[in-house]
């Protein structure tokens, strides 16, 4: 807990995590209210189907008796009809009423879980308190937020496992020396962080050594802050510090890598964020590669209720997919198109062709498109996706990355290297399978995460 200045924290986690109890209270009863609406309804339509039944019964035996005593009963048809009329009203009436009441419960049609609020435990406490430390204030914060929070630090267990844990290990309580500079120097290269960025820091503690004494607690915290300076600086340079939908454009976002890096995962997530975020938000399935590619993006685009444009021929031409979902996207005035590509390493240059000729065809016909390249890298690649990062960015002008699988590897580091040697500003980051585990990318809480102390 010592990583984080935030007074009373801990009181502040308890008022936090007494408030959401009590909003996920409301939130229950609130669905139990609809779930109870929705047995009514269901309960009248049963009832109008019965009424319809009976009329046509009713028309059956008004038809046999016509036939019977046509010239006689003129007068009784006269009055059996105009029943029949009033009926009818009726129904009609009803009708309304249940399309009425269908509209006022879209929620009882959630296909998303609500996430569960859990045990008030440490890792509640280190969420809100990475929140705190923010300047979020006490009814600003969700259980989706400490959720995540809860995951990244979780997912950064093993990167920070035989990093932190044995650096406070080697330095104890004693303050830094050149030969513990050393250890934190091998520390670094074996998490991934890279030559570069591992020179930078150190040499900046260097410095600070000789112009001080710089206890343990105080070291990580430098050394905290010269991680995050260097995430930061291609943020900073990108000019955007979020990287969001520009409202009154199309926004096309291309999601490149290699095989298996999670491209399609990572989209289907993002199609969630941003229809989420009520975006209108359309998916281009232009990995035409593989054949189940575009199952697996429906299924996705299926879950957060997002369209997928594709042509299931065979070896259909990826650009000519993005033709069609651009013209869909110019029609229903989409804010963002989300395109999943190929990503074959052996015929690397026809990879970087296809990307070209993808953009070629967004610059003419939607000039001003908004146009975001991003690459997906594998956390768990390490070295390799650093190799992969500088080699894309030679061809294929990218504008951001987005690392994925942080959960459960020990090479979270990596996104370090990517940040210095590659330029490139992270986005986004997945650490899950699930729906909602991907976050825009917030290098506080990274690496806090990634240097928690427990
Ligand atoms: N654990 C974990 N698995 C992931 C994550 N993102 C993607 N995957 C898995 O990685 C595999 C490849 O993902 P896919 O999206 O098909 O990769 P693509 O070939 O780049 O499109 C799938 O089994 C995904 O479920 C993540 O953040 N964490
Ligand atoms: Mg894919």
């Amino acid at each position: 807990m010592t990583n984080i200045d935030s007074d009373n924290s801990r009181e502040w986690a308890e008022q936090a995590y007494a408030l959401l109890k009590k909003r996920q209270e409301e939130q229950k009863q609130e669905l139990a209210k609809q779930e109870e609406r929705k047995q009514e309804l269901a309960k009248q339509e049963e009832q109008k189907q019965e009424l319809a039944k009976q009329e046509e019964q009713k028309q059956e035996l008004a038809k046999q008796e016509e036939q019977k005593q046509e010239l006689a009963k003129q007068e009784e048809q006269k009055q059996e009809l105009a029943k029949q009329e009033e009926q009818k009203q009726e129904l009609e009436n009803q009708d309304l009423i249940n399309v009425a009441s269908n509209e006022n419960f879209p929620g009882s049609l959630k296909t998303i879980d609500e996430t569960e609020l859990g045990e008030f435990d440490d890792n509640f406490t280190w969420s809100a308190m990475v929140l705190a430390a923010q300047g979020k204030k006490i009814n600003q914060i969700s259980i989706d937020e400490i959720d995540w929070l809860t995951k990244l630090r979780r997912g950064l267990e093993e990167t920070r496992k035989g990093f932190v844990t044995e650096l406070l290990d080697k330095l104890g309580d004693d303050p830094l020396t050149p030969e513990s500079l050393d250890d934190l120097e091998t520390l670094l290269i074996r998490a991934d962080v890279g030559i570069d960025s591992t020179d930078k820091v150190i040499s900046s503690l260097r410095t600070k050594l000789n112009e001080e004494v710089v206890g343990g607690e105080a070291g990580i915290k430098f050394l905290k802050k010269e991680l995050k300076l260097i995430i930061d600086k291609p943020i900073k340079n990108s000019g955007t510090d979020i990287l969001v939908p520009q409202k009154g454009k199309l926004n096309v976002w291309l999601l490149v890598g290699v095989n298996g890096v999670g491209k399609t995962t990572t989209l289907g997530k993002l199609a969630y964020l941003s229809s989420k975020s009520n975006y209108k938000t359309l998916i281009a399935a232009a990995d035409t590669f593989r054949a189940a590619a575009v199952e697996q993006l429906k299924v996705w685009g299926d879950r957060s209720n997002v369209d997928v444009i594709s042509n299931q021929s065979k070896n259909a031409d990826p650009a000519a997919v993005v033709f069609d979902a651009i013209n869909s996207a110019k029609k229903r005035n989409v804010d963002l198109l989300l395109v999943d590509t190929a990503g074959r390493l052996q015929t690397k240059n026809n990879l970087m062709d296809e990307l070209a000729k993808i953009k070629k065809i967004i610059d003419k016909k939607v000039p001003d498109a908004i146009v975001e390249s991003l690459l997906v890298l594998d956390a768990s690649q390490g070295q390799n996706g650093l190799k992969q990062a500088k080699s894309f960015a030679k061809s294929a002008d990218l504008s951001g990355a987005i690392i994925t699988k942080l959960d459960g590897t020990s090479r979270g580091g990596v996104s370090l290297a990517v940040s210095e040697e590659v330029n490139l500003p992270i986005r986004f980051i997945g650490a899950g399978e699930g729906i909602k585990d991907l976050r825009p990318f917030n290098s506080y809480e990274f690496v806090e995460a990634m240097l928690a102390d427990k």
